[in-house]
């Protein structure tokens, strides 16, 4: 056989291998990221219903956390293993001896909770924002309940949280959510994992 034919003989078992491989291995994707991430705001806030809708679980029969529940909720890219503490007085007081090992906080508050209601979710996120195992990490803040027509707007409540002098610095989101709108939620989600990444993210959101 002639060297010509040799080398367009071997070329063409290249090309076949290449394609075949293409086709056929391509193998599992790579795994996605876990995050640990803590969970906490006042009762009623809406924390189990968003992370049961996020995880396509029915949310119509959902009582008061007692103690507390951990769900793997599933993004395009990251898992984020979601520990939510229950926001009852009588478990509120306990919240810090389960923030070791986290790698973020979603706090979630309702919009349109009583005023004394939500100067006491106010003094509870100064707190987390404060605490020593949590001041370094990111915050997704969620002003939950929108839907309700009492609700204050995420600008209303960023002022009245005053995050602008607390949080300066920080990473963290702040943002309007209901459990009607879960398109958003995600969206919210997304960006929060973009802080977990450590991705080139605007430190303050709103
Ligand atoms: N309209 C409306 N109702 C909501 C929303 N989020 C939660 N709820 C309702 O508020 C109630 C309390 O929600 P939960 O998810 O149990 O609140 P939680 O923060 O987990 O409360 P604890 O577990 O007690 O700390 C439920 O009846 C939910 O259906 C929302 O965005 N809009
Ligand atoms: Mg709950």
């Amino acid at each position: 056989m002639s060297e010509y034919m040799q080398l367009s003989l071997a070329l063409c078992r290249i090309g076949i291998y290449t394609c075949f491989r293409a086709l056929c291995c391509k193998g599992p994707p790579p795994p996605r990221p876990e995050y640990d991430v803590v969970c906490i705001g006042l009762t009623g806030a809406g924390k189990t219903s968003l992370l049961s809708r996020l995880c396509s679980e029915n949310s119509d029969d959902i009582g008061p956390t007692t103690g507390f529940n951990i769900k793997a909720v599933p993004f395009p890219n990251a898992i984020l293993n979601v520990k939510e503490l229950g926001g009852a007085d009588n478990i509120k007081k306990y919240w810090c001896r389960y923030y070791q090992g986290s790698q973020g906080v979603v706090f979630v508050l309702d919009s349109a909770s009583s005023n004394e209601d939500l100067e006491v979710a106010r003094n509870e996120l100064h707190s987390a924002l404060q605490h020593p195992q949590l001041c370094t990490l990111p915050f997704l803040i969620l002003a939950n309940h929108q839907d309700n027509r009492a609700a204050r707007t995420p600008n209303q409540i960023k002022k009245y949280f005053e995050l602008e002098p607390l949080a300066r610095g920080k990473r963290w989101i702040l943002e309007g959510s209901s459990t009607n709108n879960l398109e958003a939620v995600k969206e919210s989600f997304a960006q929060f994992i973009n802080l977990l990444e450590d991705k080139d993210t605007e430190p303050a959101r709103i």
